[in-house]
């Protein structure tokens, strides 16, 4: 029997409990290329941000398979294309790993790996990869959420060793709907009200209304945070890494702009997904990879030259 850790959707109350999972799992600076001052950040904050972490020429290879992406799916309406719940403008393309060559050398990239690995204490393999495009004037906000909280209840996902890598597409401003985060907030896990409906990623994936913390909590966790609200805004070939249960959220996008990142989430190989503590039946493998779990073997990836040296 799998005892629930963190259970949530599963009674009318709202409830707020201390993280059971350490957020660096057993690795020091010698286990990878963070450094003390990086880990204890991460720590912290609960993600870190680099600046410019790919070079130009790396970006503008990105930004070229993004726009593939984009032209692949134009008509493409199975579920794995998500699209923005007002017009037909895409949201998201998932397992983006698999269907397109370089996204799937990207995220073997050892430079991207060996930080997941640090910060994982163990070897990784990829559960979920997606491209969010949120396009200038459409592309609307996704609400305060902890990914955890999904992936537990409706995932399986045991226990918080889970990092998401979002790699920055197109410059993130503070005008064209950033990722936000409350620094701190990975800490505490918020155990929403709710229930949750058959195929509920049908609606969850445009606007989710589901497993999202109350105002109470959120106004909770802000102040937790001395009143702080982080944006990760960065230059097209910025890495973010947020942990699997950090509140984050954007707002839409009223810009001309795209805001378009690629995300990787990296699972640690010691956290592979159980059976849904929602007690539904397991998300579709575009959402959840059960399938084809094996540790990533970090590749050199001569297409892309980091231009951030970490410390
Ligand atoms: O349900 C999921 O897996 C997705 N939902 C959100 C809002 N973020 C994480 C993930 O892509
Ligand atoms: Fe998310």
């Amino acid at each position: 029997m799998v005892v629930d850790l963190y259970p949530s959707r599963n009674s009318t109350e709202v409830q707020l409990m201390e993280r059971k999972d350490p957020i660096i799992h057993g690795s020091s600076e010698q286990d990878g290329p963070l450094s003390k001052a990086d880990l204890l950040s991460y720590e912290e904050k609960g993600y870190i941000l680099f600046e410019t972490f790919f070079s130009s020429d790396d970006v503008i290879m990105m930004k070229e398979e993004l726009q593939q992406e984009m032209e692949n799916n134009k008509y493409n309406h199975q579920d794995d294309v998500i699209r923005e719940p007002e017009s037909d403008e895409i949201r998201s393309v998932f397992e983006v790993h698999k269907r397109n060559d370089f996204m799937k050398r990207l995220s073997q990239d050892r430079r991207l790996v060996s930080i997941a690995q640090q910060l994982l204490g163990s070897q990784v393999y990829m559960t979920q990869s997606r491209i969010n495009f949120k396009p200038g004037f459409k592309g609307k906000e996704f609400y305060w959420h902890s990914d955890f909280e999904t992936w537990h209840v409706e995932d399986g996902m045991p226990r918080m060793r889970a990092v998401s890598c979002s790699i920055i597409l197109t410059d993130n401003y503070e005008h064209n709907g950033p990722l936000m985060l409350i620094p701190g907030s990975h800490k505490w896990f918020v155990s929403c009200a709710g229930q949750t409906p058959k195929d509920n990623f049908k609606q969850s994936l445009k606007k989710q209304e589901l497993g999202v913390p109350d105002h109470d909590s959120l106004k909770w966790l802000v102040d937790q945070a001395g009143g702080q609200i982080d944006r990760a805004t960065g230059p097209a070939g910025s890495v973010l890494f947020f942990e699997c249960n950090t509140m984050h959220g954007s707002s839409g996008n009223m810009s001309p702009f795209p805001r378009s990142n690629v995300f990787f989430v990296y699972n640690s190989i010691e956290n592979k997904l159980t059976q849904p503590f929602s007690g539904g039946k397991p998300r579709p493998e575009f959402l959840a990879n059960r399938q084809q779990i094996k540790p990533i073997e970090p590749q050199e990836n001569d297409m892309t030259k980091q231009t951030v040296q970490l410390t």
